[in-house]
C-alpha cells in the first residue's frame, strides 16, 4: 500500500526536475535571469537620475568589451557607466543581437543586419548563415530563408532569388537545389515546369532527349509517354505514326516499315507472289498496238514511195518545156500561161 502511493510521487518529482533542468539549460534564459538578478539587486537605489553619482555604486575598473554576438546596452547604467561605449561591467550586461542581426567583433555598440542571402534564426549570433541551396532570401536582416517554389531552383548558397527550371527540366517539390531532366517518354515545353507531360501517341522521347520526337517514317506508337516507336510490321502499313498498323490489301506489297501499300501499276500489271507481272489485258493491248504500229509503218513506206515517183515527174517537166520555141510577141512571153505538168 505504501509503495503504491510512493511511486507517483517519485515520478512527479522526477518530471519536475526534468522541467527545471530543461529551462535552466538554455543559455539565453541564464543570461537574462543573471541580468535581472543583478539589476534587481543593485539598480533599485539609483534608477531615476542615471547621473554620475549612480555609477559610483559600480566598480567600473571591471568594465570589459561586449562579446561578439552582443552589443552595448544604452539603457542600463552597467554599460553607460563604463568609460567607452561598447564596454559593460560584465558580458552578460550587453544586449545579445536579435534574430537577423549579428556582430563578429567584441566591444561594438551595434549589431549588424544579415546581408541578403544570409540569415540567423537565434539571438546573440556572431555571424549569419548562408541560405542553403534550394532556398533564398532577398532582405537584409533575415531571420530565415524561403524555400524555392516547385518549378524553381537555386543551386548556389546565399541566393537572393530562385531561377525557373529550364526547358526540358522540372522540379516537383519546394526547395529544389536543381531541376531534373524529364524522364524518358515525358517532356517539359515550358520553363518553371513542376510536372512533365507525357509524349503524345505518334511521338517518343529517350531519357537523354529534351523534347518528344515524331516517330520516324515507317514507325508507329499508339500509347502516351513512350520512349521509342515500333517499326511497322511486315504485311502491314502505317500511314500515320499514331494509329495502329493497317493490314496490307491482298493485291499490294507491304514490307516492314511501310508507310503505304505498294501496288502494281493498276490494270496493266497484277501481283503474282512477290512480283508484278503483265496483266492479260496488257498483253492483248500490246499485241494490238504492235499490229497497228506495223500497219502504220507499212502505210508510211508505201506513201513515201509514191511521193518520190511524183518528184521525178515534176523534175522532168521543165526539160519538156525548154524544147518548145520561146518567141516574144510585144514583150509578153507567150508561155505566160502556166503549163500543168502534173498528173
Ligand atoms: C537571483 O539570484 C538569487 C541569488 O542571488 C537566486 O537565488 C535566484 O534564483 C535568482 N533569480 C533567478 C530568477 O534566477
Ligand atoms: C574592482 O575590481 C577589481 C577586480 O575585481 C579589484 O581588484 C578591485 O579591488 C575592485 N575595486 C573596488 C574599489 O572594489
Ligand atoms: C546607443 O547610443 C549610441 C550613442 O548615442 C548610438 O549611436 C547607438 O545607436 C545606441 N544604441 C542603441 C542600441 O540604441
Ligand atoms: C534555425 O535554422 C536551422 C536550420 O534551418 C534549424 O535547424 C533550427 O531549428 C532553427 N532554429 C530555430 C530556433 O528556429
Ligand atoms: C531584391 O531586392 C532588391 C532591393 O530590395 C530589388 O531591387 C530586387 O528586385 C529584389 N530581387 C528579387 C528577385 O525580388
Ligand atoms: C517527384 O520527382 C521525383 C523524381 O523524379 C519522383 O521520384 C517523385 O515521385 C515525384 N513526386 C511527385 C509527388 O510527383
Ligand atoms: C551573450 C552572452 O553573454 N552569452 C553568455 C550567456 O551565459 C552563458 C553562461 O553563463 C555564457 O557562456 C554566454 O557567453
Amino acid at each position: 500500500m505504501a509503495r503504491r502511493g510512493l511511486l507517483p510521487a517519485i515520478c512527479a518529482a522526477y518530471s519536475l526536475g526534468m522541467v527545471l533542468s530543461q529551462t535552466t539549460l538554455t543559455p539565453a534564459v541564464m543570461n537574462t535571469t543573471l541580468i535581472e538578478n543583478v539589476t534587481g539587486l543593485t539598480l533599485t537605489p539609483m534608477i531615476p537620475s542615471s547621473t554620475t553619482p549612480g555609477c559610483l555604486a559600480f566598480n567600473t575598473s571591471t568594465c570589459e568589451p561586449c562579446a561578439p554576438g552582443s552589443q552595448y546596452d544604452n539603457n542600463t547604467l552597467m554599460c553607460s557607466c563604463c568609460a567607452n561605449p561598447g564596454l559593460c561591467l560584465f558580458p552578460g550586461a550587453c544586449l545579445p543581437c536579435t534574430t537577423g542581426f549579428y556582430q563578429p567583433l567584441a566591444g561594438q555598440q551595434q549589431c549588424l543586419p544579415c546581408n541578403r542571402g544570409f540569415y540567423t534564426n537565434f539571438t546573440g549570433s556572431p555571424l549569419c548563415h548562408a541560405c542553403p541551396p534550394g532556398s533564398f532570401n532577398n532582405n537584409t536582416g533575415g531571420e530565415s530563408c524561403t524555400s524555392c517554389s516547385p518549378g524553381f531552383f537555386s543551386s548556389q548558397q546565399s541566393s537572393t532569388s530562385c531561377n525557373p527550371c529550364q526547358l526540358g527540366t522540372f522540379c516537383n517539390s519546394s526547395g529544389c537545389p536543381s531541376c531534373e531532366t524529364c524522364p524518358g517518354g515525358t517532356e517539359a515545353l515550358q520553363t518553371a515546369t513542376q510536372v512533365c507531360t507525357p509524349c503524345r501517341p505518334g511521338m517518343y522521347k529517350a531519357a537523354h532527349q529534351t523534347t518528344c520526337q515524331i516517330c520516324r517514317s515507317g514507325f508507329y506508337q499508339i500509347h502516351w509517354g513512350q520512349e521509342n516507336c515500333d517499326v511497322c510490321p511486315e504485311n502491314h502499313y502505317c500511314p500515320s505514326p499514331d494509329v495502329n498498323p493497317i493490314k496490307c490489301p491482298s493485291d499490294a506489297f507491304c514490307p516492314a516499315g511501310s508507310l503505304a501499300p505498294g501496288y502494281c501499276m493498276e490494270t496493266f500489271f497484277r501481283k503474282v507472289g512477290d512480283t508484278c507481272e503483265l496483266a492479260p489485258v496488257t498483253i492483248a493491248l500490246l499485241v494490238i498496238s504492235g499490229g497497228v504500229a506495223l500497219l502504220f509503218i507499212i502505210l508510211m513506206v508505201l506513201r513515201r514511195r509514191r511521193d518520190t515517183d511524183r518528184e521525178l515527174n515534176v523534175a522532168r517537166a521543165p526539160l519538156l518545156r525548154k524544147e518548145r520555141p520561146q518567141g516574144r510577141y510585144y514583150g509578153i512571153p507567150c508561155d505566160a500561161e502556166p503549163v500543168y505538168a502534173g498528173w
